[in-house]
């Protein structure tokens, strides 16, 4: 029987170095839970890294064994290629360029080659797991050249693609050496899809500038195949948010929350820190809001989670000072002995407890400088189950597409993201109910495992479709 293979930088487990050794931990990402149906059945599997270093040989055999359990087979990193490939090209190189934040890109020839070469790694291992009828799912910007690198193996393949974080505009990508390359590695896909149209505008339009290659309706004609570009806005577990947000350990988390926050109005921030997320210009805009509406002093807090990430980069170690400073002169400026402006966590929580948090909030401030989709938006929404909140949104996130009753605001404008605040605090619940009732309806109805099915049936299709036109 075909089967599925997964294919992404990280597996959908958590693997930790303790003192007892390694733990395993299986990830709560939207990617993991949306793709949790397809490659625990039947005979499919994820491949991908463990995201940890591991040497030892012995050490290796024994991650093997433990993911082979489960369905995921991984693929080992050395500690050059986890600097190099994953670290450098891709975190240093890929991620500004594609979030527009094109003066932070390295344009290093070394880290060049560690990609192609764990691009390669990557190819081997799938290719040890794919038969020739299976279809394989590549993920995201870590692995823009693997489905070519899979079709020169496997010319008859069946290969989707998948991109997470915005395709930016044609005038980012020609400043990198490397576009050609990069784009020819995605054309080895027959389907390749992103979060929104204006992604997928954007991609086929540098694949025309730079590659001289029309589309019509979404299909591009390479000289050997046409290969098709889609839009899938992707979704979360809807009934998982819902219901863990309803549930009574959600309510006693709430009630523990309210004893220490007494009844101060509460805005809800969550990110990973990035220099992506525009969290100091959502700190500054909070700031305002207390300057100009004093009122709202001592009546609300911001209570803001960010998540560490990619701590090494040094990008990311000056963005954290930035944010300890700016947290800490407001809550200096502001604060009384009974009232914090700030709570700000610098850690991850529990899946209970954001649930908690979602359901405790009134506002949730969402509002990237760039981002692909933005899951956290979505969840928001679906953890409103009194239809009472209100979702403040970045025009930026691709999120913003399909939640249009949010408050969508430019998160540059630091005047009107206040302003947005002031108005989600005074918003009259009627209001809030109808917006909400509208994005709960389609976060509902478009959830993860639609958008895995919507994307599987594609590739089937214009897998078709293909070998329908070659034996015409
Ligand atoms: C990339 C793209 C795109 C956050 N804090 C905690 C926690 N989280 C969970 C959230 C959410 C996930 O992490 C973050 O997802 P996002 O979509 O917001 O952002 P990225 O990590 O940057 O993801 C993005 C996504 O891929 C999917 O395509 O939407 O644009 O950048 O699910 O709930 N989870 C727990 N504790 C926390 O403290 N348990």
């Amino acid at each position: 029987m075909p089967r599925t293979i997964i294919v992404s930088n990280r597996l959908p487990t958590k693997v930790q170095r303790t003192a007892d050794g390694l733990t395993f931990q299986p990830s709560e990402g939207g990617l993991a839970t949306g793709l949790g149906s397809i490659y625990r059945a039947d005979d499919n599997v994820w491949v991908g890294w463990p995201g940890l270093f591991v040497e030892d040989e012995s050490e290796q055999e024994f991650v093997t064994a433990q993911f082979a359990d489960d369905s995921m087979a991984p693929v080992f990193l050395t500690e050059n290629e986890i600097r190099d490939y994953y670290e450098g090209f891709s975190n240093g190189t890929l991620w500004p360029t594609f979030h527009y934040f094109g003066q932070l890109a390295l344009f290093d020839d070394d880290l060049w080659q560690a990609y192609v070469a764990v691009n390669e790694k990557f190819c081997q291992a799938v290719l040890a797991q794919a038969g020739p009828d299976d279809t394989i799912w590549v993920h995201d910007y870590q692995l823009l050249l693997l489905p070519e690198m899979l079709r020169q193996a496997r010319p008859e393949a069946t290969i989707g693609f998948f991109l997470h974080i915005p395709f930016p505009s044609y005038e980012l990508i020609r400043v990198l050496p490397w576009r050609a390359e990069l784009l020819r590695g995605l054309l080895g896909a027959d389907l390749i899809g992103f979060h929104t149209f204006g992604y997928m505008r954007h991609f086929l339009s540098a694949v025309s500038q730079l590659l001289g290659l029309s589309s019509q309706h979404g299909q591009i004609e390479t000289p050997t195949r046409t290969v098709l570009v889609d839009a899938f806005p992707m979704g979360i577990d809807y009934r998982r948010y819902a219901d863990a947000a309803a549930s009574e350990a959600a309510a006693a988390h709430v009630r523990a929350y309210r004893e220490g926050l007494k009844d101060v109005r509460v805005i809800l921030s969550i990110d990973r820190l990035d220099y992506t997320k525009g969290i100091a210009q959502r700190l500054r805009a909070f700031a305002l809001l207390l300057e100009r509406y004093p009122e709202w002093r001592g009546q609300v807090s911001l209570l803001m989670v960010v998540v560490p990430s990619r701590d090494q980069v040094a990008q990311y170690q000056e963005l954290k000072v930035e944010i300890d400073e700016l947290v800490g002169r407001i809550n200096a400026q502001y604060r009384s002995i009974t009232w914090t402006p700030i709570q700000y966590f610098y850690r991850s929580f529990p899946f209970e407890e954001l649930a908690a948090l979602y359901r405790l909030a009134e506002v949730a401030m969402v509002t990237p400088m760039r981002d692909g989709m933005n899951l956290v938006a979505k969840e928001f929404v679906a953890s409103k189950a009194d239809q009472r909140g209100v979702l403040i949104l970045s025009e930026r996130a691709g999120a913003a597409r399909e939640l249009s009753d949010a408050l969508i605001i430019n998160p540059t404008d630091t005047k009107q993201l206040a302003e947005a605040l002031h108005e989600a605090l005074v918003m009259p619940e009627d209001e809030q109910q109808t917006r909400l009732a509208n994005m709960q309806a389609l976060v509902k109805q478009y959830d993860v495992f639609a958008w895995t099915k919507l994307f599987m049936s594609r590739l089937a299709h214009a897998k078709a479709e293909q070998h329908s036109l070659a034996t015409l």
